[in-house]
């Protein structure tokens, strides 16, 4: 079903489903098959496909995707996607957050995107000087939008531009799966996955960012007393800084740390004191500056219970939040606080 195996299915109309820890823990580039799925409706039907480009433009396109694969140069790029919600679980535990799905540490994951950038085809369509914004619609309908709509939402101009932001039609070596956004979808490294616009049928150039649904309503971080309402709150955009343990054992533990926006992961600590000190992780394989880094770290854990607790530090300097209790909030967006773990190590007969 869905051409998922061995995913935690958190719904099934529409599809959404996250990445088990252990399958995230195997390798740094998360495999198509396990990778978590993010829907807000129906995956689109296959059929006639054309992308327009239209809005503050001074060439409005109407693209085929043999043009976009045959006139432009294709470029690849190692990047991680990570939902708004993901580590929502973390959130509910402290306060319920009702018809917002628990995701866990596995509504993120790392993948090789192939495409054309989406920088080339601006300069194609030319943006007049007054766009400053950059809108995406996809092509499905959501039934959760107020009023239904289809997905969409904006990034601005200046990071549309930049090299590494891709319109891709694969996915590790593979063409886009349906429900990863086939034929076509747009991949912004360092921004929430909701801007990361599956089944893309519509670039908008506009001088304000998108108004729709996903932008204005949701998405957006609320004040604990908040409501969800448009404008309300302040838009999600570039990924907050984040980490989540994968595995523990007495002798190891591991997991992932992922700086978002432009930033890199400098440095990894682990406790297994609940704070009280501190050692650093050994940071994995380095696939380039828009990829999460996988960490371990060498645990010597004797009998008793232990509590690990991991942050990890970006080029900023800024360290993840204490706890998830100074982080609710009514949607349940951007649980960025340290990891924690039990561990009972059992007396040895
Ligand atoms: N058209 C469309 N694009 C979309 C969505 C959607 O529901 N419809 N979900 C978004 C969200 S919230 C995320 S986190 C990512 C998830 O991408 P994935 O399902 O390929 O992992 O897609 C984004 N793009
Ligand atoms: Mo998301």
């Amino acid at each position: 079903m869905f051409g998922k195996r061995d995913v935690i299915v958190h719904g099934t109309d529409p599809f959404n489903a996250e990445t088990k820890p252990e399958a995230l823990a195997a390798s740094p580039v998360t495999s198509t098959d396990v990778f978590y799925v993010r829907n807000h409706g129906a995956v689109p039907e296959a059929g006639d496909w054309r992308l327009r480009v239209g809005g503050a433009v001074e060439r409005p396109l109407d693209l085929s995707l043999a043009t976009l694969r045959e006139a432009l140069p294709q470029h690849q790029v190692a990047a991680t996607l990570q939902c708004a919600g993901n580590r929502r679980a973390g959130l509910i535990a402290i306060r319920d957050i009702p018809g917002e799905a628990p995701w866990g540490p596995g509504a993120t994951g790392t993948a090789t995107w192939t495409g054309a950038r989406l920088a080339d085809v601006l300069a194609l369509a030319r943006p007049r000087a007054e766009a400053r914004h950059v809108g995406f619609e996809g092509a499905d309908l959501s039934p959760e939008a107020k009023p239904p709509q289809r997905f969409g939402g904006s990034i601005p101009l200046d990071k549309a531009c930049r090299p590494e932001v891709l319109l891709a039609w694969a996915m590790n070596g593979e063409p886009l799966e349906p429900v990863h956004g086939a034929p076509l979808r747009v991949v912004v490294p360092g921004y929430i996955g909701a801007r990361s616009v599956k089944w893309l049928e519509r670039i908008e150039l506009r001088t304000t960012p998108w108004r729709g649904y996903f932008q204005e309503v949701v998405y957006r971080l609320l004040p604990e007393d908040g409501t969800p309402a448009p404008g309300a709150g302040m838009p999600l955009g570039l990924v907050a800084l984040n980490a989540d343990i994968l595995s523990v054992t007495p002798t190891e533990v591991r997991g992932y740390a992922f700086a978002g926006g432009e930033r890199f992961i400098t440095r990894v600590d682990v406790s297994s004191d609940g704070g009280a000190s501190w050692r650093q992780a050994e940071l994995l394989e380095d696939l380039g500056p828009w990829a999460w880094r996988h960490w371990r770290a060498p645990l010597s854990l004797g009998p008793g219970e232990h509590e690990l607790v991991v942050r990890a530090w970006d080029s900023s300097a800024a360290t993840q939040p204490e706890d998830e209790a100074s982080l609710w909030n009514p949607k349940g967006y951007v649980n960025n606080a340290r990891p924690r773990a039990t561990l009972k190590v059992p007396q040895r007969t």
